[in-house]
């Protein structure tokens, strides 16, 4: 209750940032799209992380604010970076299954496109299995309507859920963020290598881009690029950063 409370007159004023990672084209190495994550300093300097105050703002539904902010920020970030950089960058925000939800929604994503001018087809949605549970026909239309855009839908965190593979055929998906958790281990646990190399070669058979984050060494680069995967994401290249010092660094 406190923290919901903090976290309101936070976004009242205006202390929600948003800091971004960069997503690498493993191919080329050339940074291809940012990751947009939301920091929350407090007073007193220290950063609360998001995994504690997200969840309370998918509690208490000051989610659609925060998301709304947060996606608002990231399209204008984002399209200025691609006008200075000559050349487009693929923006993923993170949405929550209660946004999806809100009856507002595709109007606050129209509008957050139109206001910043960035193209539908640079932006990605990334959400979690959770959302495939619930009524396939409603999440299923929204997504459509959503990708009619020029959206992407990105499954993230993909393999921590408890949903079946089923969801990968019944809705539509453009690409499949391979958790962390799996990338951790990757060159030395061959069970790990294993379910990596099965998601890269399914993502592909089912014509979706696969990306690995958590990235830390160049040998799990190496490796995954060996294997075929798309793109990565991680502390090797760079963590989340403010958006000046994330335009700096690809100018
Ligand atoms: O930045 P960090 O890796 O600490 O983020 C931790 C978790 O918080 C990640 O799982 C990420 O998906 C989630 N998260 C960060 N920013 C947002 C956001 O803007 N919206 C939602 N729904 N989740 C976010
Ligand atoms: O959306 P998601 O929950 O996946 O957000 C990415 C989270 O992963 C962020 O909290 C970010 O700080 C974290 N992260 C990003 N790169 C790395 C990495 O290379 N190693 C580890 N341990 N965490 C990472
Ligand atoms: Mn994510
Ligand atoms: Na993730």
């Amino acid at each position: 209750l406190v923290m919901a409370a903090a976290l309101r007159h936070a976004l009242d004023r205006g202390e929600i940032t948003v800091a971004y990672q960069p997503e690498i084209n493993l191919t080329s190495g050339e940074v291809v799209g940012l990751e947009a994550l939301a920091r929350w300093n407090d007073i007193d300097g220290s950063e609360i992380p998001p995994d504690r105050f997200i969840p309370v703002a998918e509690d208490n539904g000051l989610i659609i604010r925060l998301g709304e902010h947060i996606l608002r920020t990231a399209c204008a970030d984002a399209m200025r970076i691609s006008e200075s950089l000559g050349r487009p960058m693929r923006l993923a925000v993170n949405v929550s299954p209660r946004q999806l939800r809100d009856k507002e929604w595709l109007t606050v994503l129209k509008r957050a496109l139109a206001d910043s001018g960035l193209s539908g087809n640079q932006l990605e949605l990334e959400i979690t299995e959770g959302i495939f549970m619930e009524d396939p026909r409603t999440v299923v239309e929204m997504l459509n309507t959503v990708r009619a855009l020029g959206v992407a839908i990105v499954v993230d965190d993909f393999g921590t859920g408890f949903s079946s593979l089923a969801y990968l055929t019944r809705f539509p998906i453009d690409k499949i963020k391979i958790d962390r958790s799996f990338i951790h281990d990757l060159v030395d646990s061959s069970a790990d290598a294993a379910i990596v190399d099965t998601i890269i070669v399914m993502a592909h058979t089912l014509g979706m881009t696969v990306v690995a984050e958590g990235v830390e060494t160049e040998q799990q680069e190496i490796y995954l690029r060996a294997k075929g995967c798309d793109q990565a994401q991680g502390f090797r290249y760079s963590r989340a950063v403010p958006v000046e010092q994330f335009a700096a660094a690809i100018s």
